[in-house]
């Protein structure tokens, strides 16, 4: 048979013929498509087009994936307040899941629809599953939904990092879908930042990860929360792998753990703190409770989760560590790995802002040269000063200390799979400059 009689392609040509096939490229009209995404579950939505300016850190990632991506749909899932409320984990978590869950079904209902109309759409997971073959050496996640909702006008960063809805609040999750339309008019952001700066959220974090001034550190923040997820789960398994026996392994982990393992497994992870986003009284449908009495809400919102009795899982001598001692002295401390270690010297210099701890590296002022050689051949520079990290490419300023390694060697030290000592004694590394100064560097990363 030929192709062109082979009844598929009988049929798309008689299509074609009488013009019932869409036109591409479409252009769709924002009332018609808002109206489709609102029918689809979600409870709020803003379309930005992918050549925004404040987008074009991620443009290239996007097309890479996506090259047909003209329009980016921020789609809103609002979250029950009481359930995120709860201090009771399994609670909270469970809100979580159930409205990534409806954001994942709405998008693809939308997508559904979208195609039968001839509309190119894809649908990347609101969080998980993530690209995970990135771990360690890149970003996992496929799109950032918080910078697509902010230019969708879905919301503004609140203090705790993360978006804030005019009107839910922080109680909003968000997902995104890439369509290949136009649409007639973009959402633009919003002119006003709903978060008030009472800073709640900075004195509801169990870790200290969000400082009152702003400050934010997500490995302290994922070294707790994500106990039971992606690097916390590495650990977890390495003490197993570790365990000389059942009585070794029950030394390490509590009956307890074990069971909570289980069931992040069996029925979607149990996030150890969300408290930032829980106690925030910002957006219009949150915001009475907050003004009508600010002690009574305080009382009731946000002392139960300072109060409650609790494992913190934090890197030892992390400034979480410190942070739990001084402010929350009755929660019982766990120190514990959070399975974050870099592939490659690219990835070390990547990750040094994210691991940094601040407060460790007080009184601290120097500047490190590296120099790396053997597998990868690279300069850095290092300046550790007033409790910040600044790091660049190449030899920069008067080094006070100059370190000179074996790039696979180096990164070995930092998996833990050899020691420091011996290799200095092995000369694969060299340390010139005050020792006093090689080692205030490596307390400032716990
Ligand atoms: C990576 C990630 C995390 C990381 C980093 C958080 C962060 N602020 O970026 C960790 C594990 C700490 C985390 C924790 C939480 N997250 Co989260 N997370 C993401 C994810 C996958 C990407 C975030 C992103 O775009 N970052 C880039 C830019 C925009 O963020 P940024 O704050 O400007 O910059 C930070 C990151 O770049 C980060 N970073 C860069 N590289 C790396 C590498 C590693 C290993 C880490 C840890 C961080 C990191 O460091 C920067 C400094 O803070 C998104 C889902 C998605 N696909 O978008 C959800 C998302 C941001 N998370 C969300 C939530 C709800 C949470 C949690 C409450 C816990 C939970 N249940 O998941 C906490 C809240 C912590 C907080 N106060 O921010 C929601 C936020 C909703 C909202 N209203 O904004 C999102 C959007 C998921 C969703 N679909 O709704 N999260
Ligand atoms: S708790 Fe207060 S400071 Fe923190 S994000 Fe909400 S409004 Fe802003």
């Amino acid at each position: 048979m030929k192709l062109n009689d082979h009844p598929t392609v009988k049929r798309y040509n008689e299509r074609k013929a009488s013009a019932t096939l869409p036109a591409t490229p479409l252009k769709l009209t924002a009332r018609e498509l808002r109206e489709m995404c609102l029918e689809s579950g979600t409870d709020d939505v803003g379309f930005v087009e992918i050549t925004r300016p404040s987008l074009a850190d991620q443009k290239a990632d996007i097309l890479n994936l996506f090259p047909w991506t003209r329009t980016l749909i921020s789609l809103a899932g609002r979250l029950n307040r009481e359930n995120l409320r709860s201090p009771a984990r399994s609670i909270a978590s469970l809100e979580l899941h159930q409205v990534e869950e409806r954001l994942i079904h709405a998008a693809r209902t939308l997508a559904t629809a979208l195609e039968r109309k001839g509309v190119r759409a894809s649908t990347p997971a609101p969080g998980f599953p993530m690209e995970a073959d990135q771990w360690g050496c890149g970003k996992m996640h496929v799109v950032s939904h918080k910078p697509i909702a902010v230019a969708a006008g879905l919301g503004k960063m609140g203090l705790h990092r993360n978006v804030i809805h005019p009107v839910f609040g922080s109680f909003v999750l968000f997902n995104t879908v890439l369509i290949d339309a136009e649409v007639d008019e973009y959402d633009s952001p919003l002119d006003y930042n709903p978060c008030l700066d009472c800073k709640l959220c900075a004195a509801a974090c169990p870790t200290g990860a969000i400082g009152p001034d702003g400050f934010f550190h997500p490995v302290n923040c994922l070294t707790h929360t994500y106990r039971e997820l992606i690097g916390g789960f590495t650990d977890w398994v390495e003490n197993v792998a570790d365990s000389k026996n059942s009585i070794d392994y029950r030394s390490r982990t509590s009956d307890a753990e074990t069971v909570s393992m289980w069931q992040s497994l069996a029925y979607g992870p149990c996030y150890k703190s969300v408290y930032c986003l829980a106690v925030c009284p910002a957006g219009d449908e949150v915001i009475p409770q907050y003004l009508e009495d600010k002690k009574a809400f305080i009382e009731a919102v946000v002392r139960p989760f300072q109060q409650k009795t609790e494992t913190v899982y934090v890197l030892p001598g992390s400034d979480a560590e410190s942070h739990v001692l001084c402010k929350f002295p009755h929660k019982k401390i766990k120190r514990v790995g959070n399975g974050i270690r870099p592939s490659s010297v690219a990835s070390f210099l990547h990750s040094m802002p994210l691991a940094f701890q601040r407060h460790r590296s007080e009184g601290l002022g120097a500047t490190y040269h590296f120099t790396f050689s053997g597998i990868e051949e690279v300069e850095a520079t290092v300046v550790i000063k007033d409790k910040s990290i600044k790091i660049e490419r190449g030899h920069a300023g008067v080094a006070d200390v100059r370190i000179y390694a074996d790039a696979k060697t180096w990164l070995r030290v930092l998996r833990k799979e050899t020691s420091m000592l011996k290799q200095i004694l092995l000369r694969r590394i060299r340390i010139k400059g005050p020792l006093k100064l090689f080692k205030a560097f490596g307390k400032c990363f716990a």
